[in-house]
């Protein structure tokens, strides 16, 4: 008889992960605002054959049926992003009612579905006025007006969110929007050293001043989505596993040190010389809020190992071009990180909950001739991550949920439609939406709560 294998506490909680700009669509839709992403996709040779969020999944139409296939694999959350120029379509102002109301719809079609709505403030669809108007969040205006859509959404949809997650992913629209990247990402302009930096600080400063203005109007709990770079130990060896933690600390110096610290990791701050940004204590003390949990997403492994000829103690082992990988150029596969970094982050930072709000994989999925996709690499990443992640569990770490990226393939940003991320297959011509395999092996892991 088969033994159960790898049973998860009860409570633990299974979701799936979503972003507006990327599921969306209905980008002109009831007064929305363009965001950085539709300006930027608008460049001609940035995006893959010119492709868009314009339409992406229709979401904001289908929101329903989206429901409902969340329903049916019996997720228990669901983790969306609000498009911040749905609500201000200036960026800051007046509200626009119409693109709030859509939110509120979703929020009673979860409810009503028995799911948990989890929501992102900041997915990276910036309001393209507060580009104009001051840089995007080159200007420190921009982490005041951050604050205040995060204010006014925790005070108008609060009582009825499981939490709120800040920002999605420092690195991504900060270090590859604006400059030094051969990733193209919005807003897509090319600063200096100083500016980025003082741009990196201006955006986990906006991540501590939204979460004062939520705690001011709200009991929602509150947190955020960080890519952590997913440092792995070469070796389960105390030497290789002292270097890791030491490398994810240095690593993250600029981003989820100080936010969990109130302090740049003094590495950062050397090494960016004259061009450091500028900061005050009161600046610190905001960043360093305290957060009710912190989301990874983890993709991808950083292999660390101890190196005692250098004076951190630590060095990356790359990977080289025949490392297996799934289908995006930077996806190794690495399951273990989904352990290293629930663990990593308890022993660095004593955090009190987390959460992987991103784990998923890209595919070149093709229906057959029944219409049905047999996914079985997804299944295989799935199955491998979700290891790691009991291991986590069962030792202690406080590892209360997960969030698959994604219920469905969608806009990936570069590249366009031409990479599935998803665990229902998106026909871009019909809108239909198909269950993969994987969908249905999530939905068996769901309903035993355990593996086998
Ligand atoms: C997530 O980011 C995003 O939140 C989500 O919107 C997206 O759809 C999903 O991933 C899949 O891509 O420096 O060349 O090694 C993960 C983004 C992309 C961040 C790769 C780190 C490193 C690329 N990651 N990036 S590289």
């Amino acid at each position: 008889m088969a033994v159960e294998y790898c049973r998860f506490p009860a409570g633990f909680l299974w979701g799936v992960a979503t972003a507006a700009y990327q599921v969306e669509g209905a980008v002109a839709e009831d007064g929305r605002g363009p965001s950085v992403w539709d300006t930027f996709c608008q460049r001609p040779g940035v995006i893959f054959q010119g492709q868009s969020g314009a339409q992406a999944c229709d979401h904001y139409h289908r929101y329903k049926q989206d429901v409902a296939l969340m329903k049916a694999m019996g997720v228990k959350a669901y983790r969306f992003s609000a498009s911040w120029p749905r609500i201000f379509p200036d960026g800051t102002g007046a509200v626009n009612d119409k693109g709030l109301d859509f939110y509120k719809r979703l929020l009673d079609e979860l409810l009503a579905a028995g799911i948990q709505p989890w929501m992102t403030l900041m997915h990276w669809d910036l309001p393209q006025a507060l580009e104009d108007r001051y840089g995007g969040w080159e200007s420190r205006q921009c982490a005041e007006d951050f604050a205040r859509y995060a204010g006014f959404m925790a005070k108008t949809l609060g009582d009825r969110l499981e939490g709120i997650f800040t920002i999605n992913e420092f690195v991504c629209f900060l270090d590859k929007g604006y400059g030094f990247s051969d990733e193209p990402f919005a807003p897509g302009k090319q600063t200096s050293v100083k500016v980025l930096n003082q741009a990196r600080h201006h955006a986990i400063l906006g991540h501590g001043m939204a979460v004062q203005a939520i705690r001011s109007v709200s009991g929602c709990r509150v947190g955020l989505a960080e890519n952590i770079p997913n440092c792995a130990p070469i070796l389960e060896t105390p030497e290789h596993i002292n270097a890791t933690r030491k490398a994810l600390r240095e690593l993250t110096g600029m981003f989820l040190t100080p936010i969990l610290e109130g302090a740049y990791h003094p590495a950062y701050l050397e090494r960016q010389g004259a061009d450091a940004p500028i900061f005050t204590a009161e600046d610190m003390k905001i960043i360093s809020s305290p957060v009710d949990f912190v989301g990874l997403n983890l993709y991808a492994p950083k292999y660390i190992r101890y190196d005692s000829s250098r004076a951190c103690g630590w060095i990356e082992v790359a990977s080289d071009e025949h490392y297996p990988r799934m289908h995006m150029p930077w996806l190794t596969i690495g399951p273990t990180i989904t352990y290293w970094g629930p663990r990593l982050v308890s022993e660095l930072w004593k955090v009190k909950s987390i959460f992987i709000t991103e784990n998923g994989c890209a595919y070149p999925d093709v229906p057959d001739a029944d219409n049905k996709i047999w996914d079985t690499a997804r299944v295989m990443y799935l199955q491998q991550h979700l290891i790691g992640a009991h291991r986590a569990v069962s030792e202690g770490y406080a590892l209360n949920g997960y969030f698959h990226w994604s219920l469905m393939d969608n806009f990936e940003w570069a590249f366009g439609y031409s990479k599935r991320f998803g665990l229902h297959y998106v026909n871009y011509q019909t809108m239909e939406r198909i269950p993969k395999l994987s969908a249905e092996f999530y939905a068996n892991v769901i309903r035993r709560n355990a593996l086998g």
